[in-house]
C-alpha cells in the first residue's frame, strides 16, 4: 500500500481524505516539547542530539497521528556547519556572526557538523509508524542568506538587500555556497531515509522582479536540478511564502513537484491555474488554530471544497504558533479525517 501522503505525488492520488501535517508541528505549543527543551538547555542541544531530535519529531505524531513527520532541525544549521557562529538568545530568536562574502565559509567540517542530523533521519526511518512519511528540509538560499548577512532575523531583510545592491558579486558568492551546501545537505537527508523534501523560502515576499528571479528562482531551480542529476527522485515541495511573484510560474521554473501555499495568496486562483499533477499544500491561517471553533471549521471546509478532486496536502499557511491550544490541533485533525461538514 502506498502511503496516503506519497500517493498525492503518484499518477493515481488518493483523493478522498487529504493527508495532513502542520508546519512547525513539533515545538513550543506542546508541553512535552517544552519539557525536553528545558532539559536539553538550549535549542541546538536538541537539533544536534539524535536521540532528542528524534523524540521531538515523534511527539506530534504520537499525539495526532499526522500523515507526515518533519525532521526536527533548523534552516540555520547549514550556515552553522559552514563555520558561521550560531546561537539562540532566549525569547529573541537566532543570532549569527554576520557574513559579507561566500569566502567566509569553510567546508572542512560541513558533513561532520551535520552528521547528527543525518543520524536523526535514519533513526526515524525505524521509529516512525509505517504509514507516516518522513519529510527532510532546508531553507532556500535567499532566506538563509537573509539571516546569514544580517546576523539575525529581520522584518524586511534590509541588510541582505543592501549587500545585493552594493556588492552583487559578494552577494552571489554567498548564494553560490548555499546552493552547493543545500544540495549536499538534502542529498544526505535522502540517503539517510527522507522520503520527501521541502524547501522553505520564508522571505520570498521581500523580493520582486529581476531580484526575485536571481535570488529566489535560480538558486532553488539549481538545487532541484542538481538533486535530479544525482539520481534523487523524491518529491520536492517549495514554499514561496508571501510571494508577490506569480506562484504558478515559480513552481514551474523551479521544477518542484508540489507547492505549499500561504494564507495570503489568492488560493482559488493558484489552485485553478496549477497544473493537475502539481500537488498543492496549505493554506489554513495559523491564527484560526488559536481561536478554534466555528471559524476554524468553516475555513477547513473552504479549503476542502476548493481542492476537491486534485492532489492536496492539508497544512497551515505558515508555522503553528506557540499560543496554539493543543486541543484545537486535535479538532482540526479529527475534522479532516471524519470528513464531516
Ligand atoms: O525552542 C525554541 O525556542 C526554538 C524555536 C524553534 C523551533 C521549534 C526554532 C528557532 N526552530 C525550530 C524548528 C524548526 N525550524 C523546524 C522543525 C520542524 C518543526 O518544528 O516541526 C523547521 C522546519 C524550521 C524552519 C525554519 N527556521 C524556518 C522556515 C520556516 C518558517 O517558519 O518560516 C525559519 C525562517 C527558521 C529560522 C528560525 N529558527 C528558529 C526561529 C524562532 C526562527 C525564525 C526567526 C524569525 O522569525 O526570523
Amino acid at each position: 500500500m502506498m502511503k496516503n501522503f506519497l500517493s498525492q505525488f503518484s499518477p493515481t492520488p488518493k483523493l478522498d481524505v487529504p493527508p495532513i501535517w502542520l508546519m512547525r508541528q513539533a515545538g513550543r505549543y506542546l508541553p512535552e516539547y517544552q519539557a525536553l527543551r528545558k532539559e536539553a538547555g538550549g535549542f541546538l542541544n536538541l537539533c544536534y542530539r539524535p536521540d532528542r531530535a528524534e523524540e521531538v519529531t515523534l511527539q506530534p505524531i504520537r499525539r495526532y497521528g499526522f500523515d507526515a513527520a518533519i525532521l526536527f532541525a533548523d534552516i540555520l544549521l547549514v550556515p552553522h556547519a559552514l563555520g558561521q557562529e550560531l546561537w539562540f538568545e532566549t525569547g529573541e530568536g537566532p543570532r549569527l556572526t554576520p557574513v559579507r562574502s561566500g569566502d567566509a565559509y569553510q567546508w572542512d567540517q560541513f558533513h561532520t557538523v551535520l552528521a547528527p542530523v543525518y543520524e536523526t533521519v535514519s533513526r526515524l526511518t525505524v521509529s516512525l509508524p509505517k504509514e507516516t512519511t518522513l519529510i527532510g528540509f532546508a531553507g532556500a538560499p535567499w532566506t538563509v542568506a537573509s539571516y546569514a548577512i544580517a546576523g539575525r532575523g529581520t522584518s524586511d531583510q534590509a541588510p541582505a538587500k543592501q549587500l545585493m545592491a552594493e556588492d552583487p558579486a559578494a552577494f552571489q558568492s554567498i548564494l553560490d555556497v548555499l546552493i552547493e551546501a543545500t544540495t549536499q545537505y538534502l542529498a544526505r537527508q535522502v540517503a539517510s531515509g527522507a522520503e520527501v523534501l521541502q524547501i522553505f523560502e520564508s522571505w520570498a515576499g521581500s523580493l520582486s522582479g529581476d531580484a526575485f528571479e536571481t535570488a529566489c528562482i535560480v538558486p532553488v531551480q539549481k538545487i532541484i536540478s542538481n538533486l535530479r542529476s544525482m539520481g534523487i527522485s523524491v518529491p520536492i515541495i517549495v514554499f514561496p511564502r508571501a510571494s508577490t511573484y506569480d506562484i504558478v510560474t515559480y513552481v514551474q521554473e523551479t521544477g518542484a513537484d508540489g507547492v505549499s501555499l500561504d494564507q495570503f495568496c489568492d488560493f482559488q486562483d493558484v489552485i485553478d491555474r496549477l497544473p493537475a499533477h502539481i500537488v498543492s499544500q496549505g493554506n489554513l491561517d495559523p491564527e484560526l488554530l488559536i481561536t478554534g471553533g466555528a471559524d476554524l471549521i468553516r475555513a477547513i471546509n473552504d479549503i476542502r471544497d476548493l481542492t476537491q478532486g486534485r492532489p492536496h496536502i492539508f497544512n497551515l499557511g505558515h508555522g503553528i504558533t506557540p499560543q496554539t491550544p493543543p486541543e484545537n490541533v486535535a479538532l482540526l485533525v479529527n475534522h479532516i479525517r471524519q470528513d464531516v461538514r
